[in-house]
């Protein structure tokens, strides 16, 4: 019997159904499917949960190619980005004052920062990654616009997309939801099983949904094989 819990079922599979169709309708898929999904809270003046200025395709370089360098991986970035999108779904309110996102406009259009190609995939004679380089954008910039959002808004932005977050001075914890979405028909490296957004909301369809869900956590591949021998 797969876990499931007065949360899941009362808050987690309603949102995920709900963006389903959002997800269907900005990729043009018709059965788009959740790479990951994340509760993230936002505590009142917590360093370590301040997320800086990043592109998320930084996260996604071993689903999205086997390149080591960046020139040669860009195509195949680009073509991952076409056909993803995260969504950022606000469980709180959002406001600048506990943390709201800032998007930097049409940073999409220009692929990845060499600073975003992480260290760690790139080949080691490749072109310098790091801190050193910068990001490009800060909270000033003058393309950067906050967006306070209310719950139950959600915002969608490109894997290669520049945005971070205000920190968090309000006395309240901020809350959201990420999902991850593509579409079903393009490649991922990585392999791992990605489940479609649940399609409705009966307790059987949900009890077969926690199932994908479960397979996707512990990192099973559509063969079963372990992820890192995938693909
Ligand atoms: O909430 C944050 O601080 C950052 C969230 C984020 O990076 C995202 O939703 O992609």
């Amino acid at each position: 019997m797969a876990w499931m819990d007065t949360t899941v079922r009362a808050h987690l599979f309603p949102i995920l159904q709900a963006v389903r169709e959002l997800a269907s309708c900005l990729l043009a898929a018709d059965e788009p499917v959740m790479n990951y999904v994340i509760a993230r809270a936002k505590l009142p003046g917590s360093a370590k949960q301040h997320i800086p200025w990043h592109q998320d395709m930084s996260y996604s370089l071993m689903a999205a190619t086997r390149a080591r360098e960046r020139s040669e991986a860009l195509p195949e970035l680009s073509a991952h980005a076409d056909r993803s999108l995260v969504l950022h779904v606000p469980l709180t309110d959002e406001t600048t004052a506990n943390g709201a996102l800032m998007y930097a406009k049409g940073s999409h259009r220009d692929g990845l920062h060499p600073r975003f190609f992480q260290e760690a995939w790139r080949s080691p004679d490749g072109e310098p990654s790091g801190s050193e380089l910068g990001g490009g954008f800060a909270d000033g910039h003058e393309g950067v616009e906050t967006l306070e959002t209310r719950a139950g808004d959600v915002l969608a932005h490109t894997l290669f997309t520049h945005h971070g977050s205000h920190p968090n001075d309000s006395p309240g914890v901020r809350w959201h939801l990420e999902v991850g979405v593509q579409d079903a028909s393009l490649t991922n490296h990585w392999g791992y099983h990605r489940p479609p957004l649940p399609a409705g909301l009966s307790r059987h369809e949900l009890a077969q949904w926690l199932g994908d869900l479960a397979a996707m956590q512990q990192g099973l591949c559509a063969s079963g094989a372990e992820p890192t021998a995938c693909g």
